[in-house]
């Protein structure tokens, strides 16, 4: 038999510069009824608490805002995933802004200590910001760095808060594993909006990134597959899929840092597909909706919501 899909939803929204992301899930399932999806009947769902309540205090730490929330959701987010994967089924992330991956990918490795995670990040940003580089402070772009267990203070740019620092330090070695995932087992498709110190980092790890424009040259089932072989050496794969990866322009606003130039909605199903199609995929991510950035009443979760529906009916028969 199958294993069951789960939906993990964690609707925290304090690691993003803007406010509306907590209402993305609602959105996507807005969109699922607009859509006469049975999507949200077909699966169990798992409620992570946020730490939005954190918006209407004073920000103490500005390297890195609300760090001390941020941190309370990696611990529950995590548990959520090692909970999920113990009862053997597959948890399929619906989460606000993309900060709380960081603690997706540790539950990943908490559940899976002696498995290599390769790690797929479909985004326009490259989220490898510390608090020591970060220029806004805002923690949605540092979870890969979590995951790597990398302050990159040789590109440091601010003196960071104790009270940062301690909170950075515990997200980094969640579980009592650090670093999680290694460089060569990261893969980037879309970035395009990094910040210098993220650029430099980039080059010296030699993190690949598969721009918009490599993947239509070469085409998407090529790039898939030498992604793929890249991370042949891992023995399970997560997706984080960022919905500014999308066009902002040609699809839609509604997210957090819009970006222009992006894929197209078939061309990031193409990629999700043909990763899911390895047999590898163990997770997937799905973040940044925000509806009350759109213009266009709720296209990006539109747009996002076929992309899960159908993303969800590969993992189903994959698993
Ligand atoms: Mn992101």
């Amino acid at each position: 038999m199958n294993k069951q899909i789960k939906l993990v939803e964690i609707k925290s929204e304090i690691g993003a510069g803007t406010r509306g992301a907590s209402m993305g899930i609602d959105a996507l399932r807005i969109a699922s009824l607009n859509q006469k999806s049975d999507f949200f009947n077909r699966y169990e769902e798992r409620e992570v608490e946020d730490q939005n309540h954190l918006l209407f205090e004073e920000i103490q730490t500005p390297s890195a805002i609300r760090i001390r929330g941020i941190n309370q959701v990696y611990k529950d987010l995590s548990k959520a995933i090692v909970e999920t994967l113990n009862e053997g089924c597959f948890p399929l992330v619906l989460a606000a802004d993309h900060a709380s991956a960081g603690g997706t990918i540790a539950g990943l490795k908490m559940h899976n200590p002696e498995k290599r995670i390769g790690v797929v990040w479909i985004d326009a940003h490259g989220d490898l910001h510390s608090p020591y580089t970060s220029p806004s402070g805002n923690v949605h772009g540092m979870p890969l760095a979590t995951a790597l267990n990398m302050d990159n203070k040789q590109a440091q740019v601010k003196e960071v808060e104790e009270e940062a620092i301690k909170h950075w330090e515990e997200m980094k070695n969640l579980g009592g594993i650090a670093p999680k995932i290694s460089p060569e087992d990261l893969i980037f498709f879309g970035v395009r909006d990094t910040e210098e110190p993220e650029n430099e980092l980039m080059r010296r790890l030699g993190i690949k990134n598969f721009s918009v424009a490599e993947c239509r040259e070469k085409g998407f089932e090529k790039v898939t597959q030498e992604a793929l072989e890249r991370l042949n050496n891992c023995d399970i794969i997560y997706i984080s899929f960022d919905v500014d990866s999308l066009d902002a322009e040609k699809v839609s606003h509604g997210t957090g840092t819009p970006v222009p130039n992006g894929f197209l909605p078939t061309e990031a199903q193409q990629i999700i597909s043909a990763l899911i199609d390895s047999k590898k995929v163990a997770c997937f991510e799905m973040v940044e909706v925000n509806p009350t950035l759109d213009e266009q009443q709720n296209k990006m979760a539109e747009t996002a919501f076929k992309i899960l529906d159908q993303t969800a009916k590969k993992i189903e028969q994959n698993f």
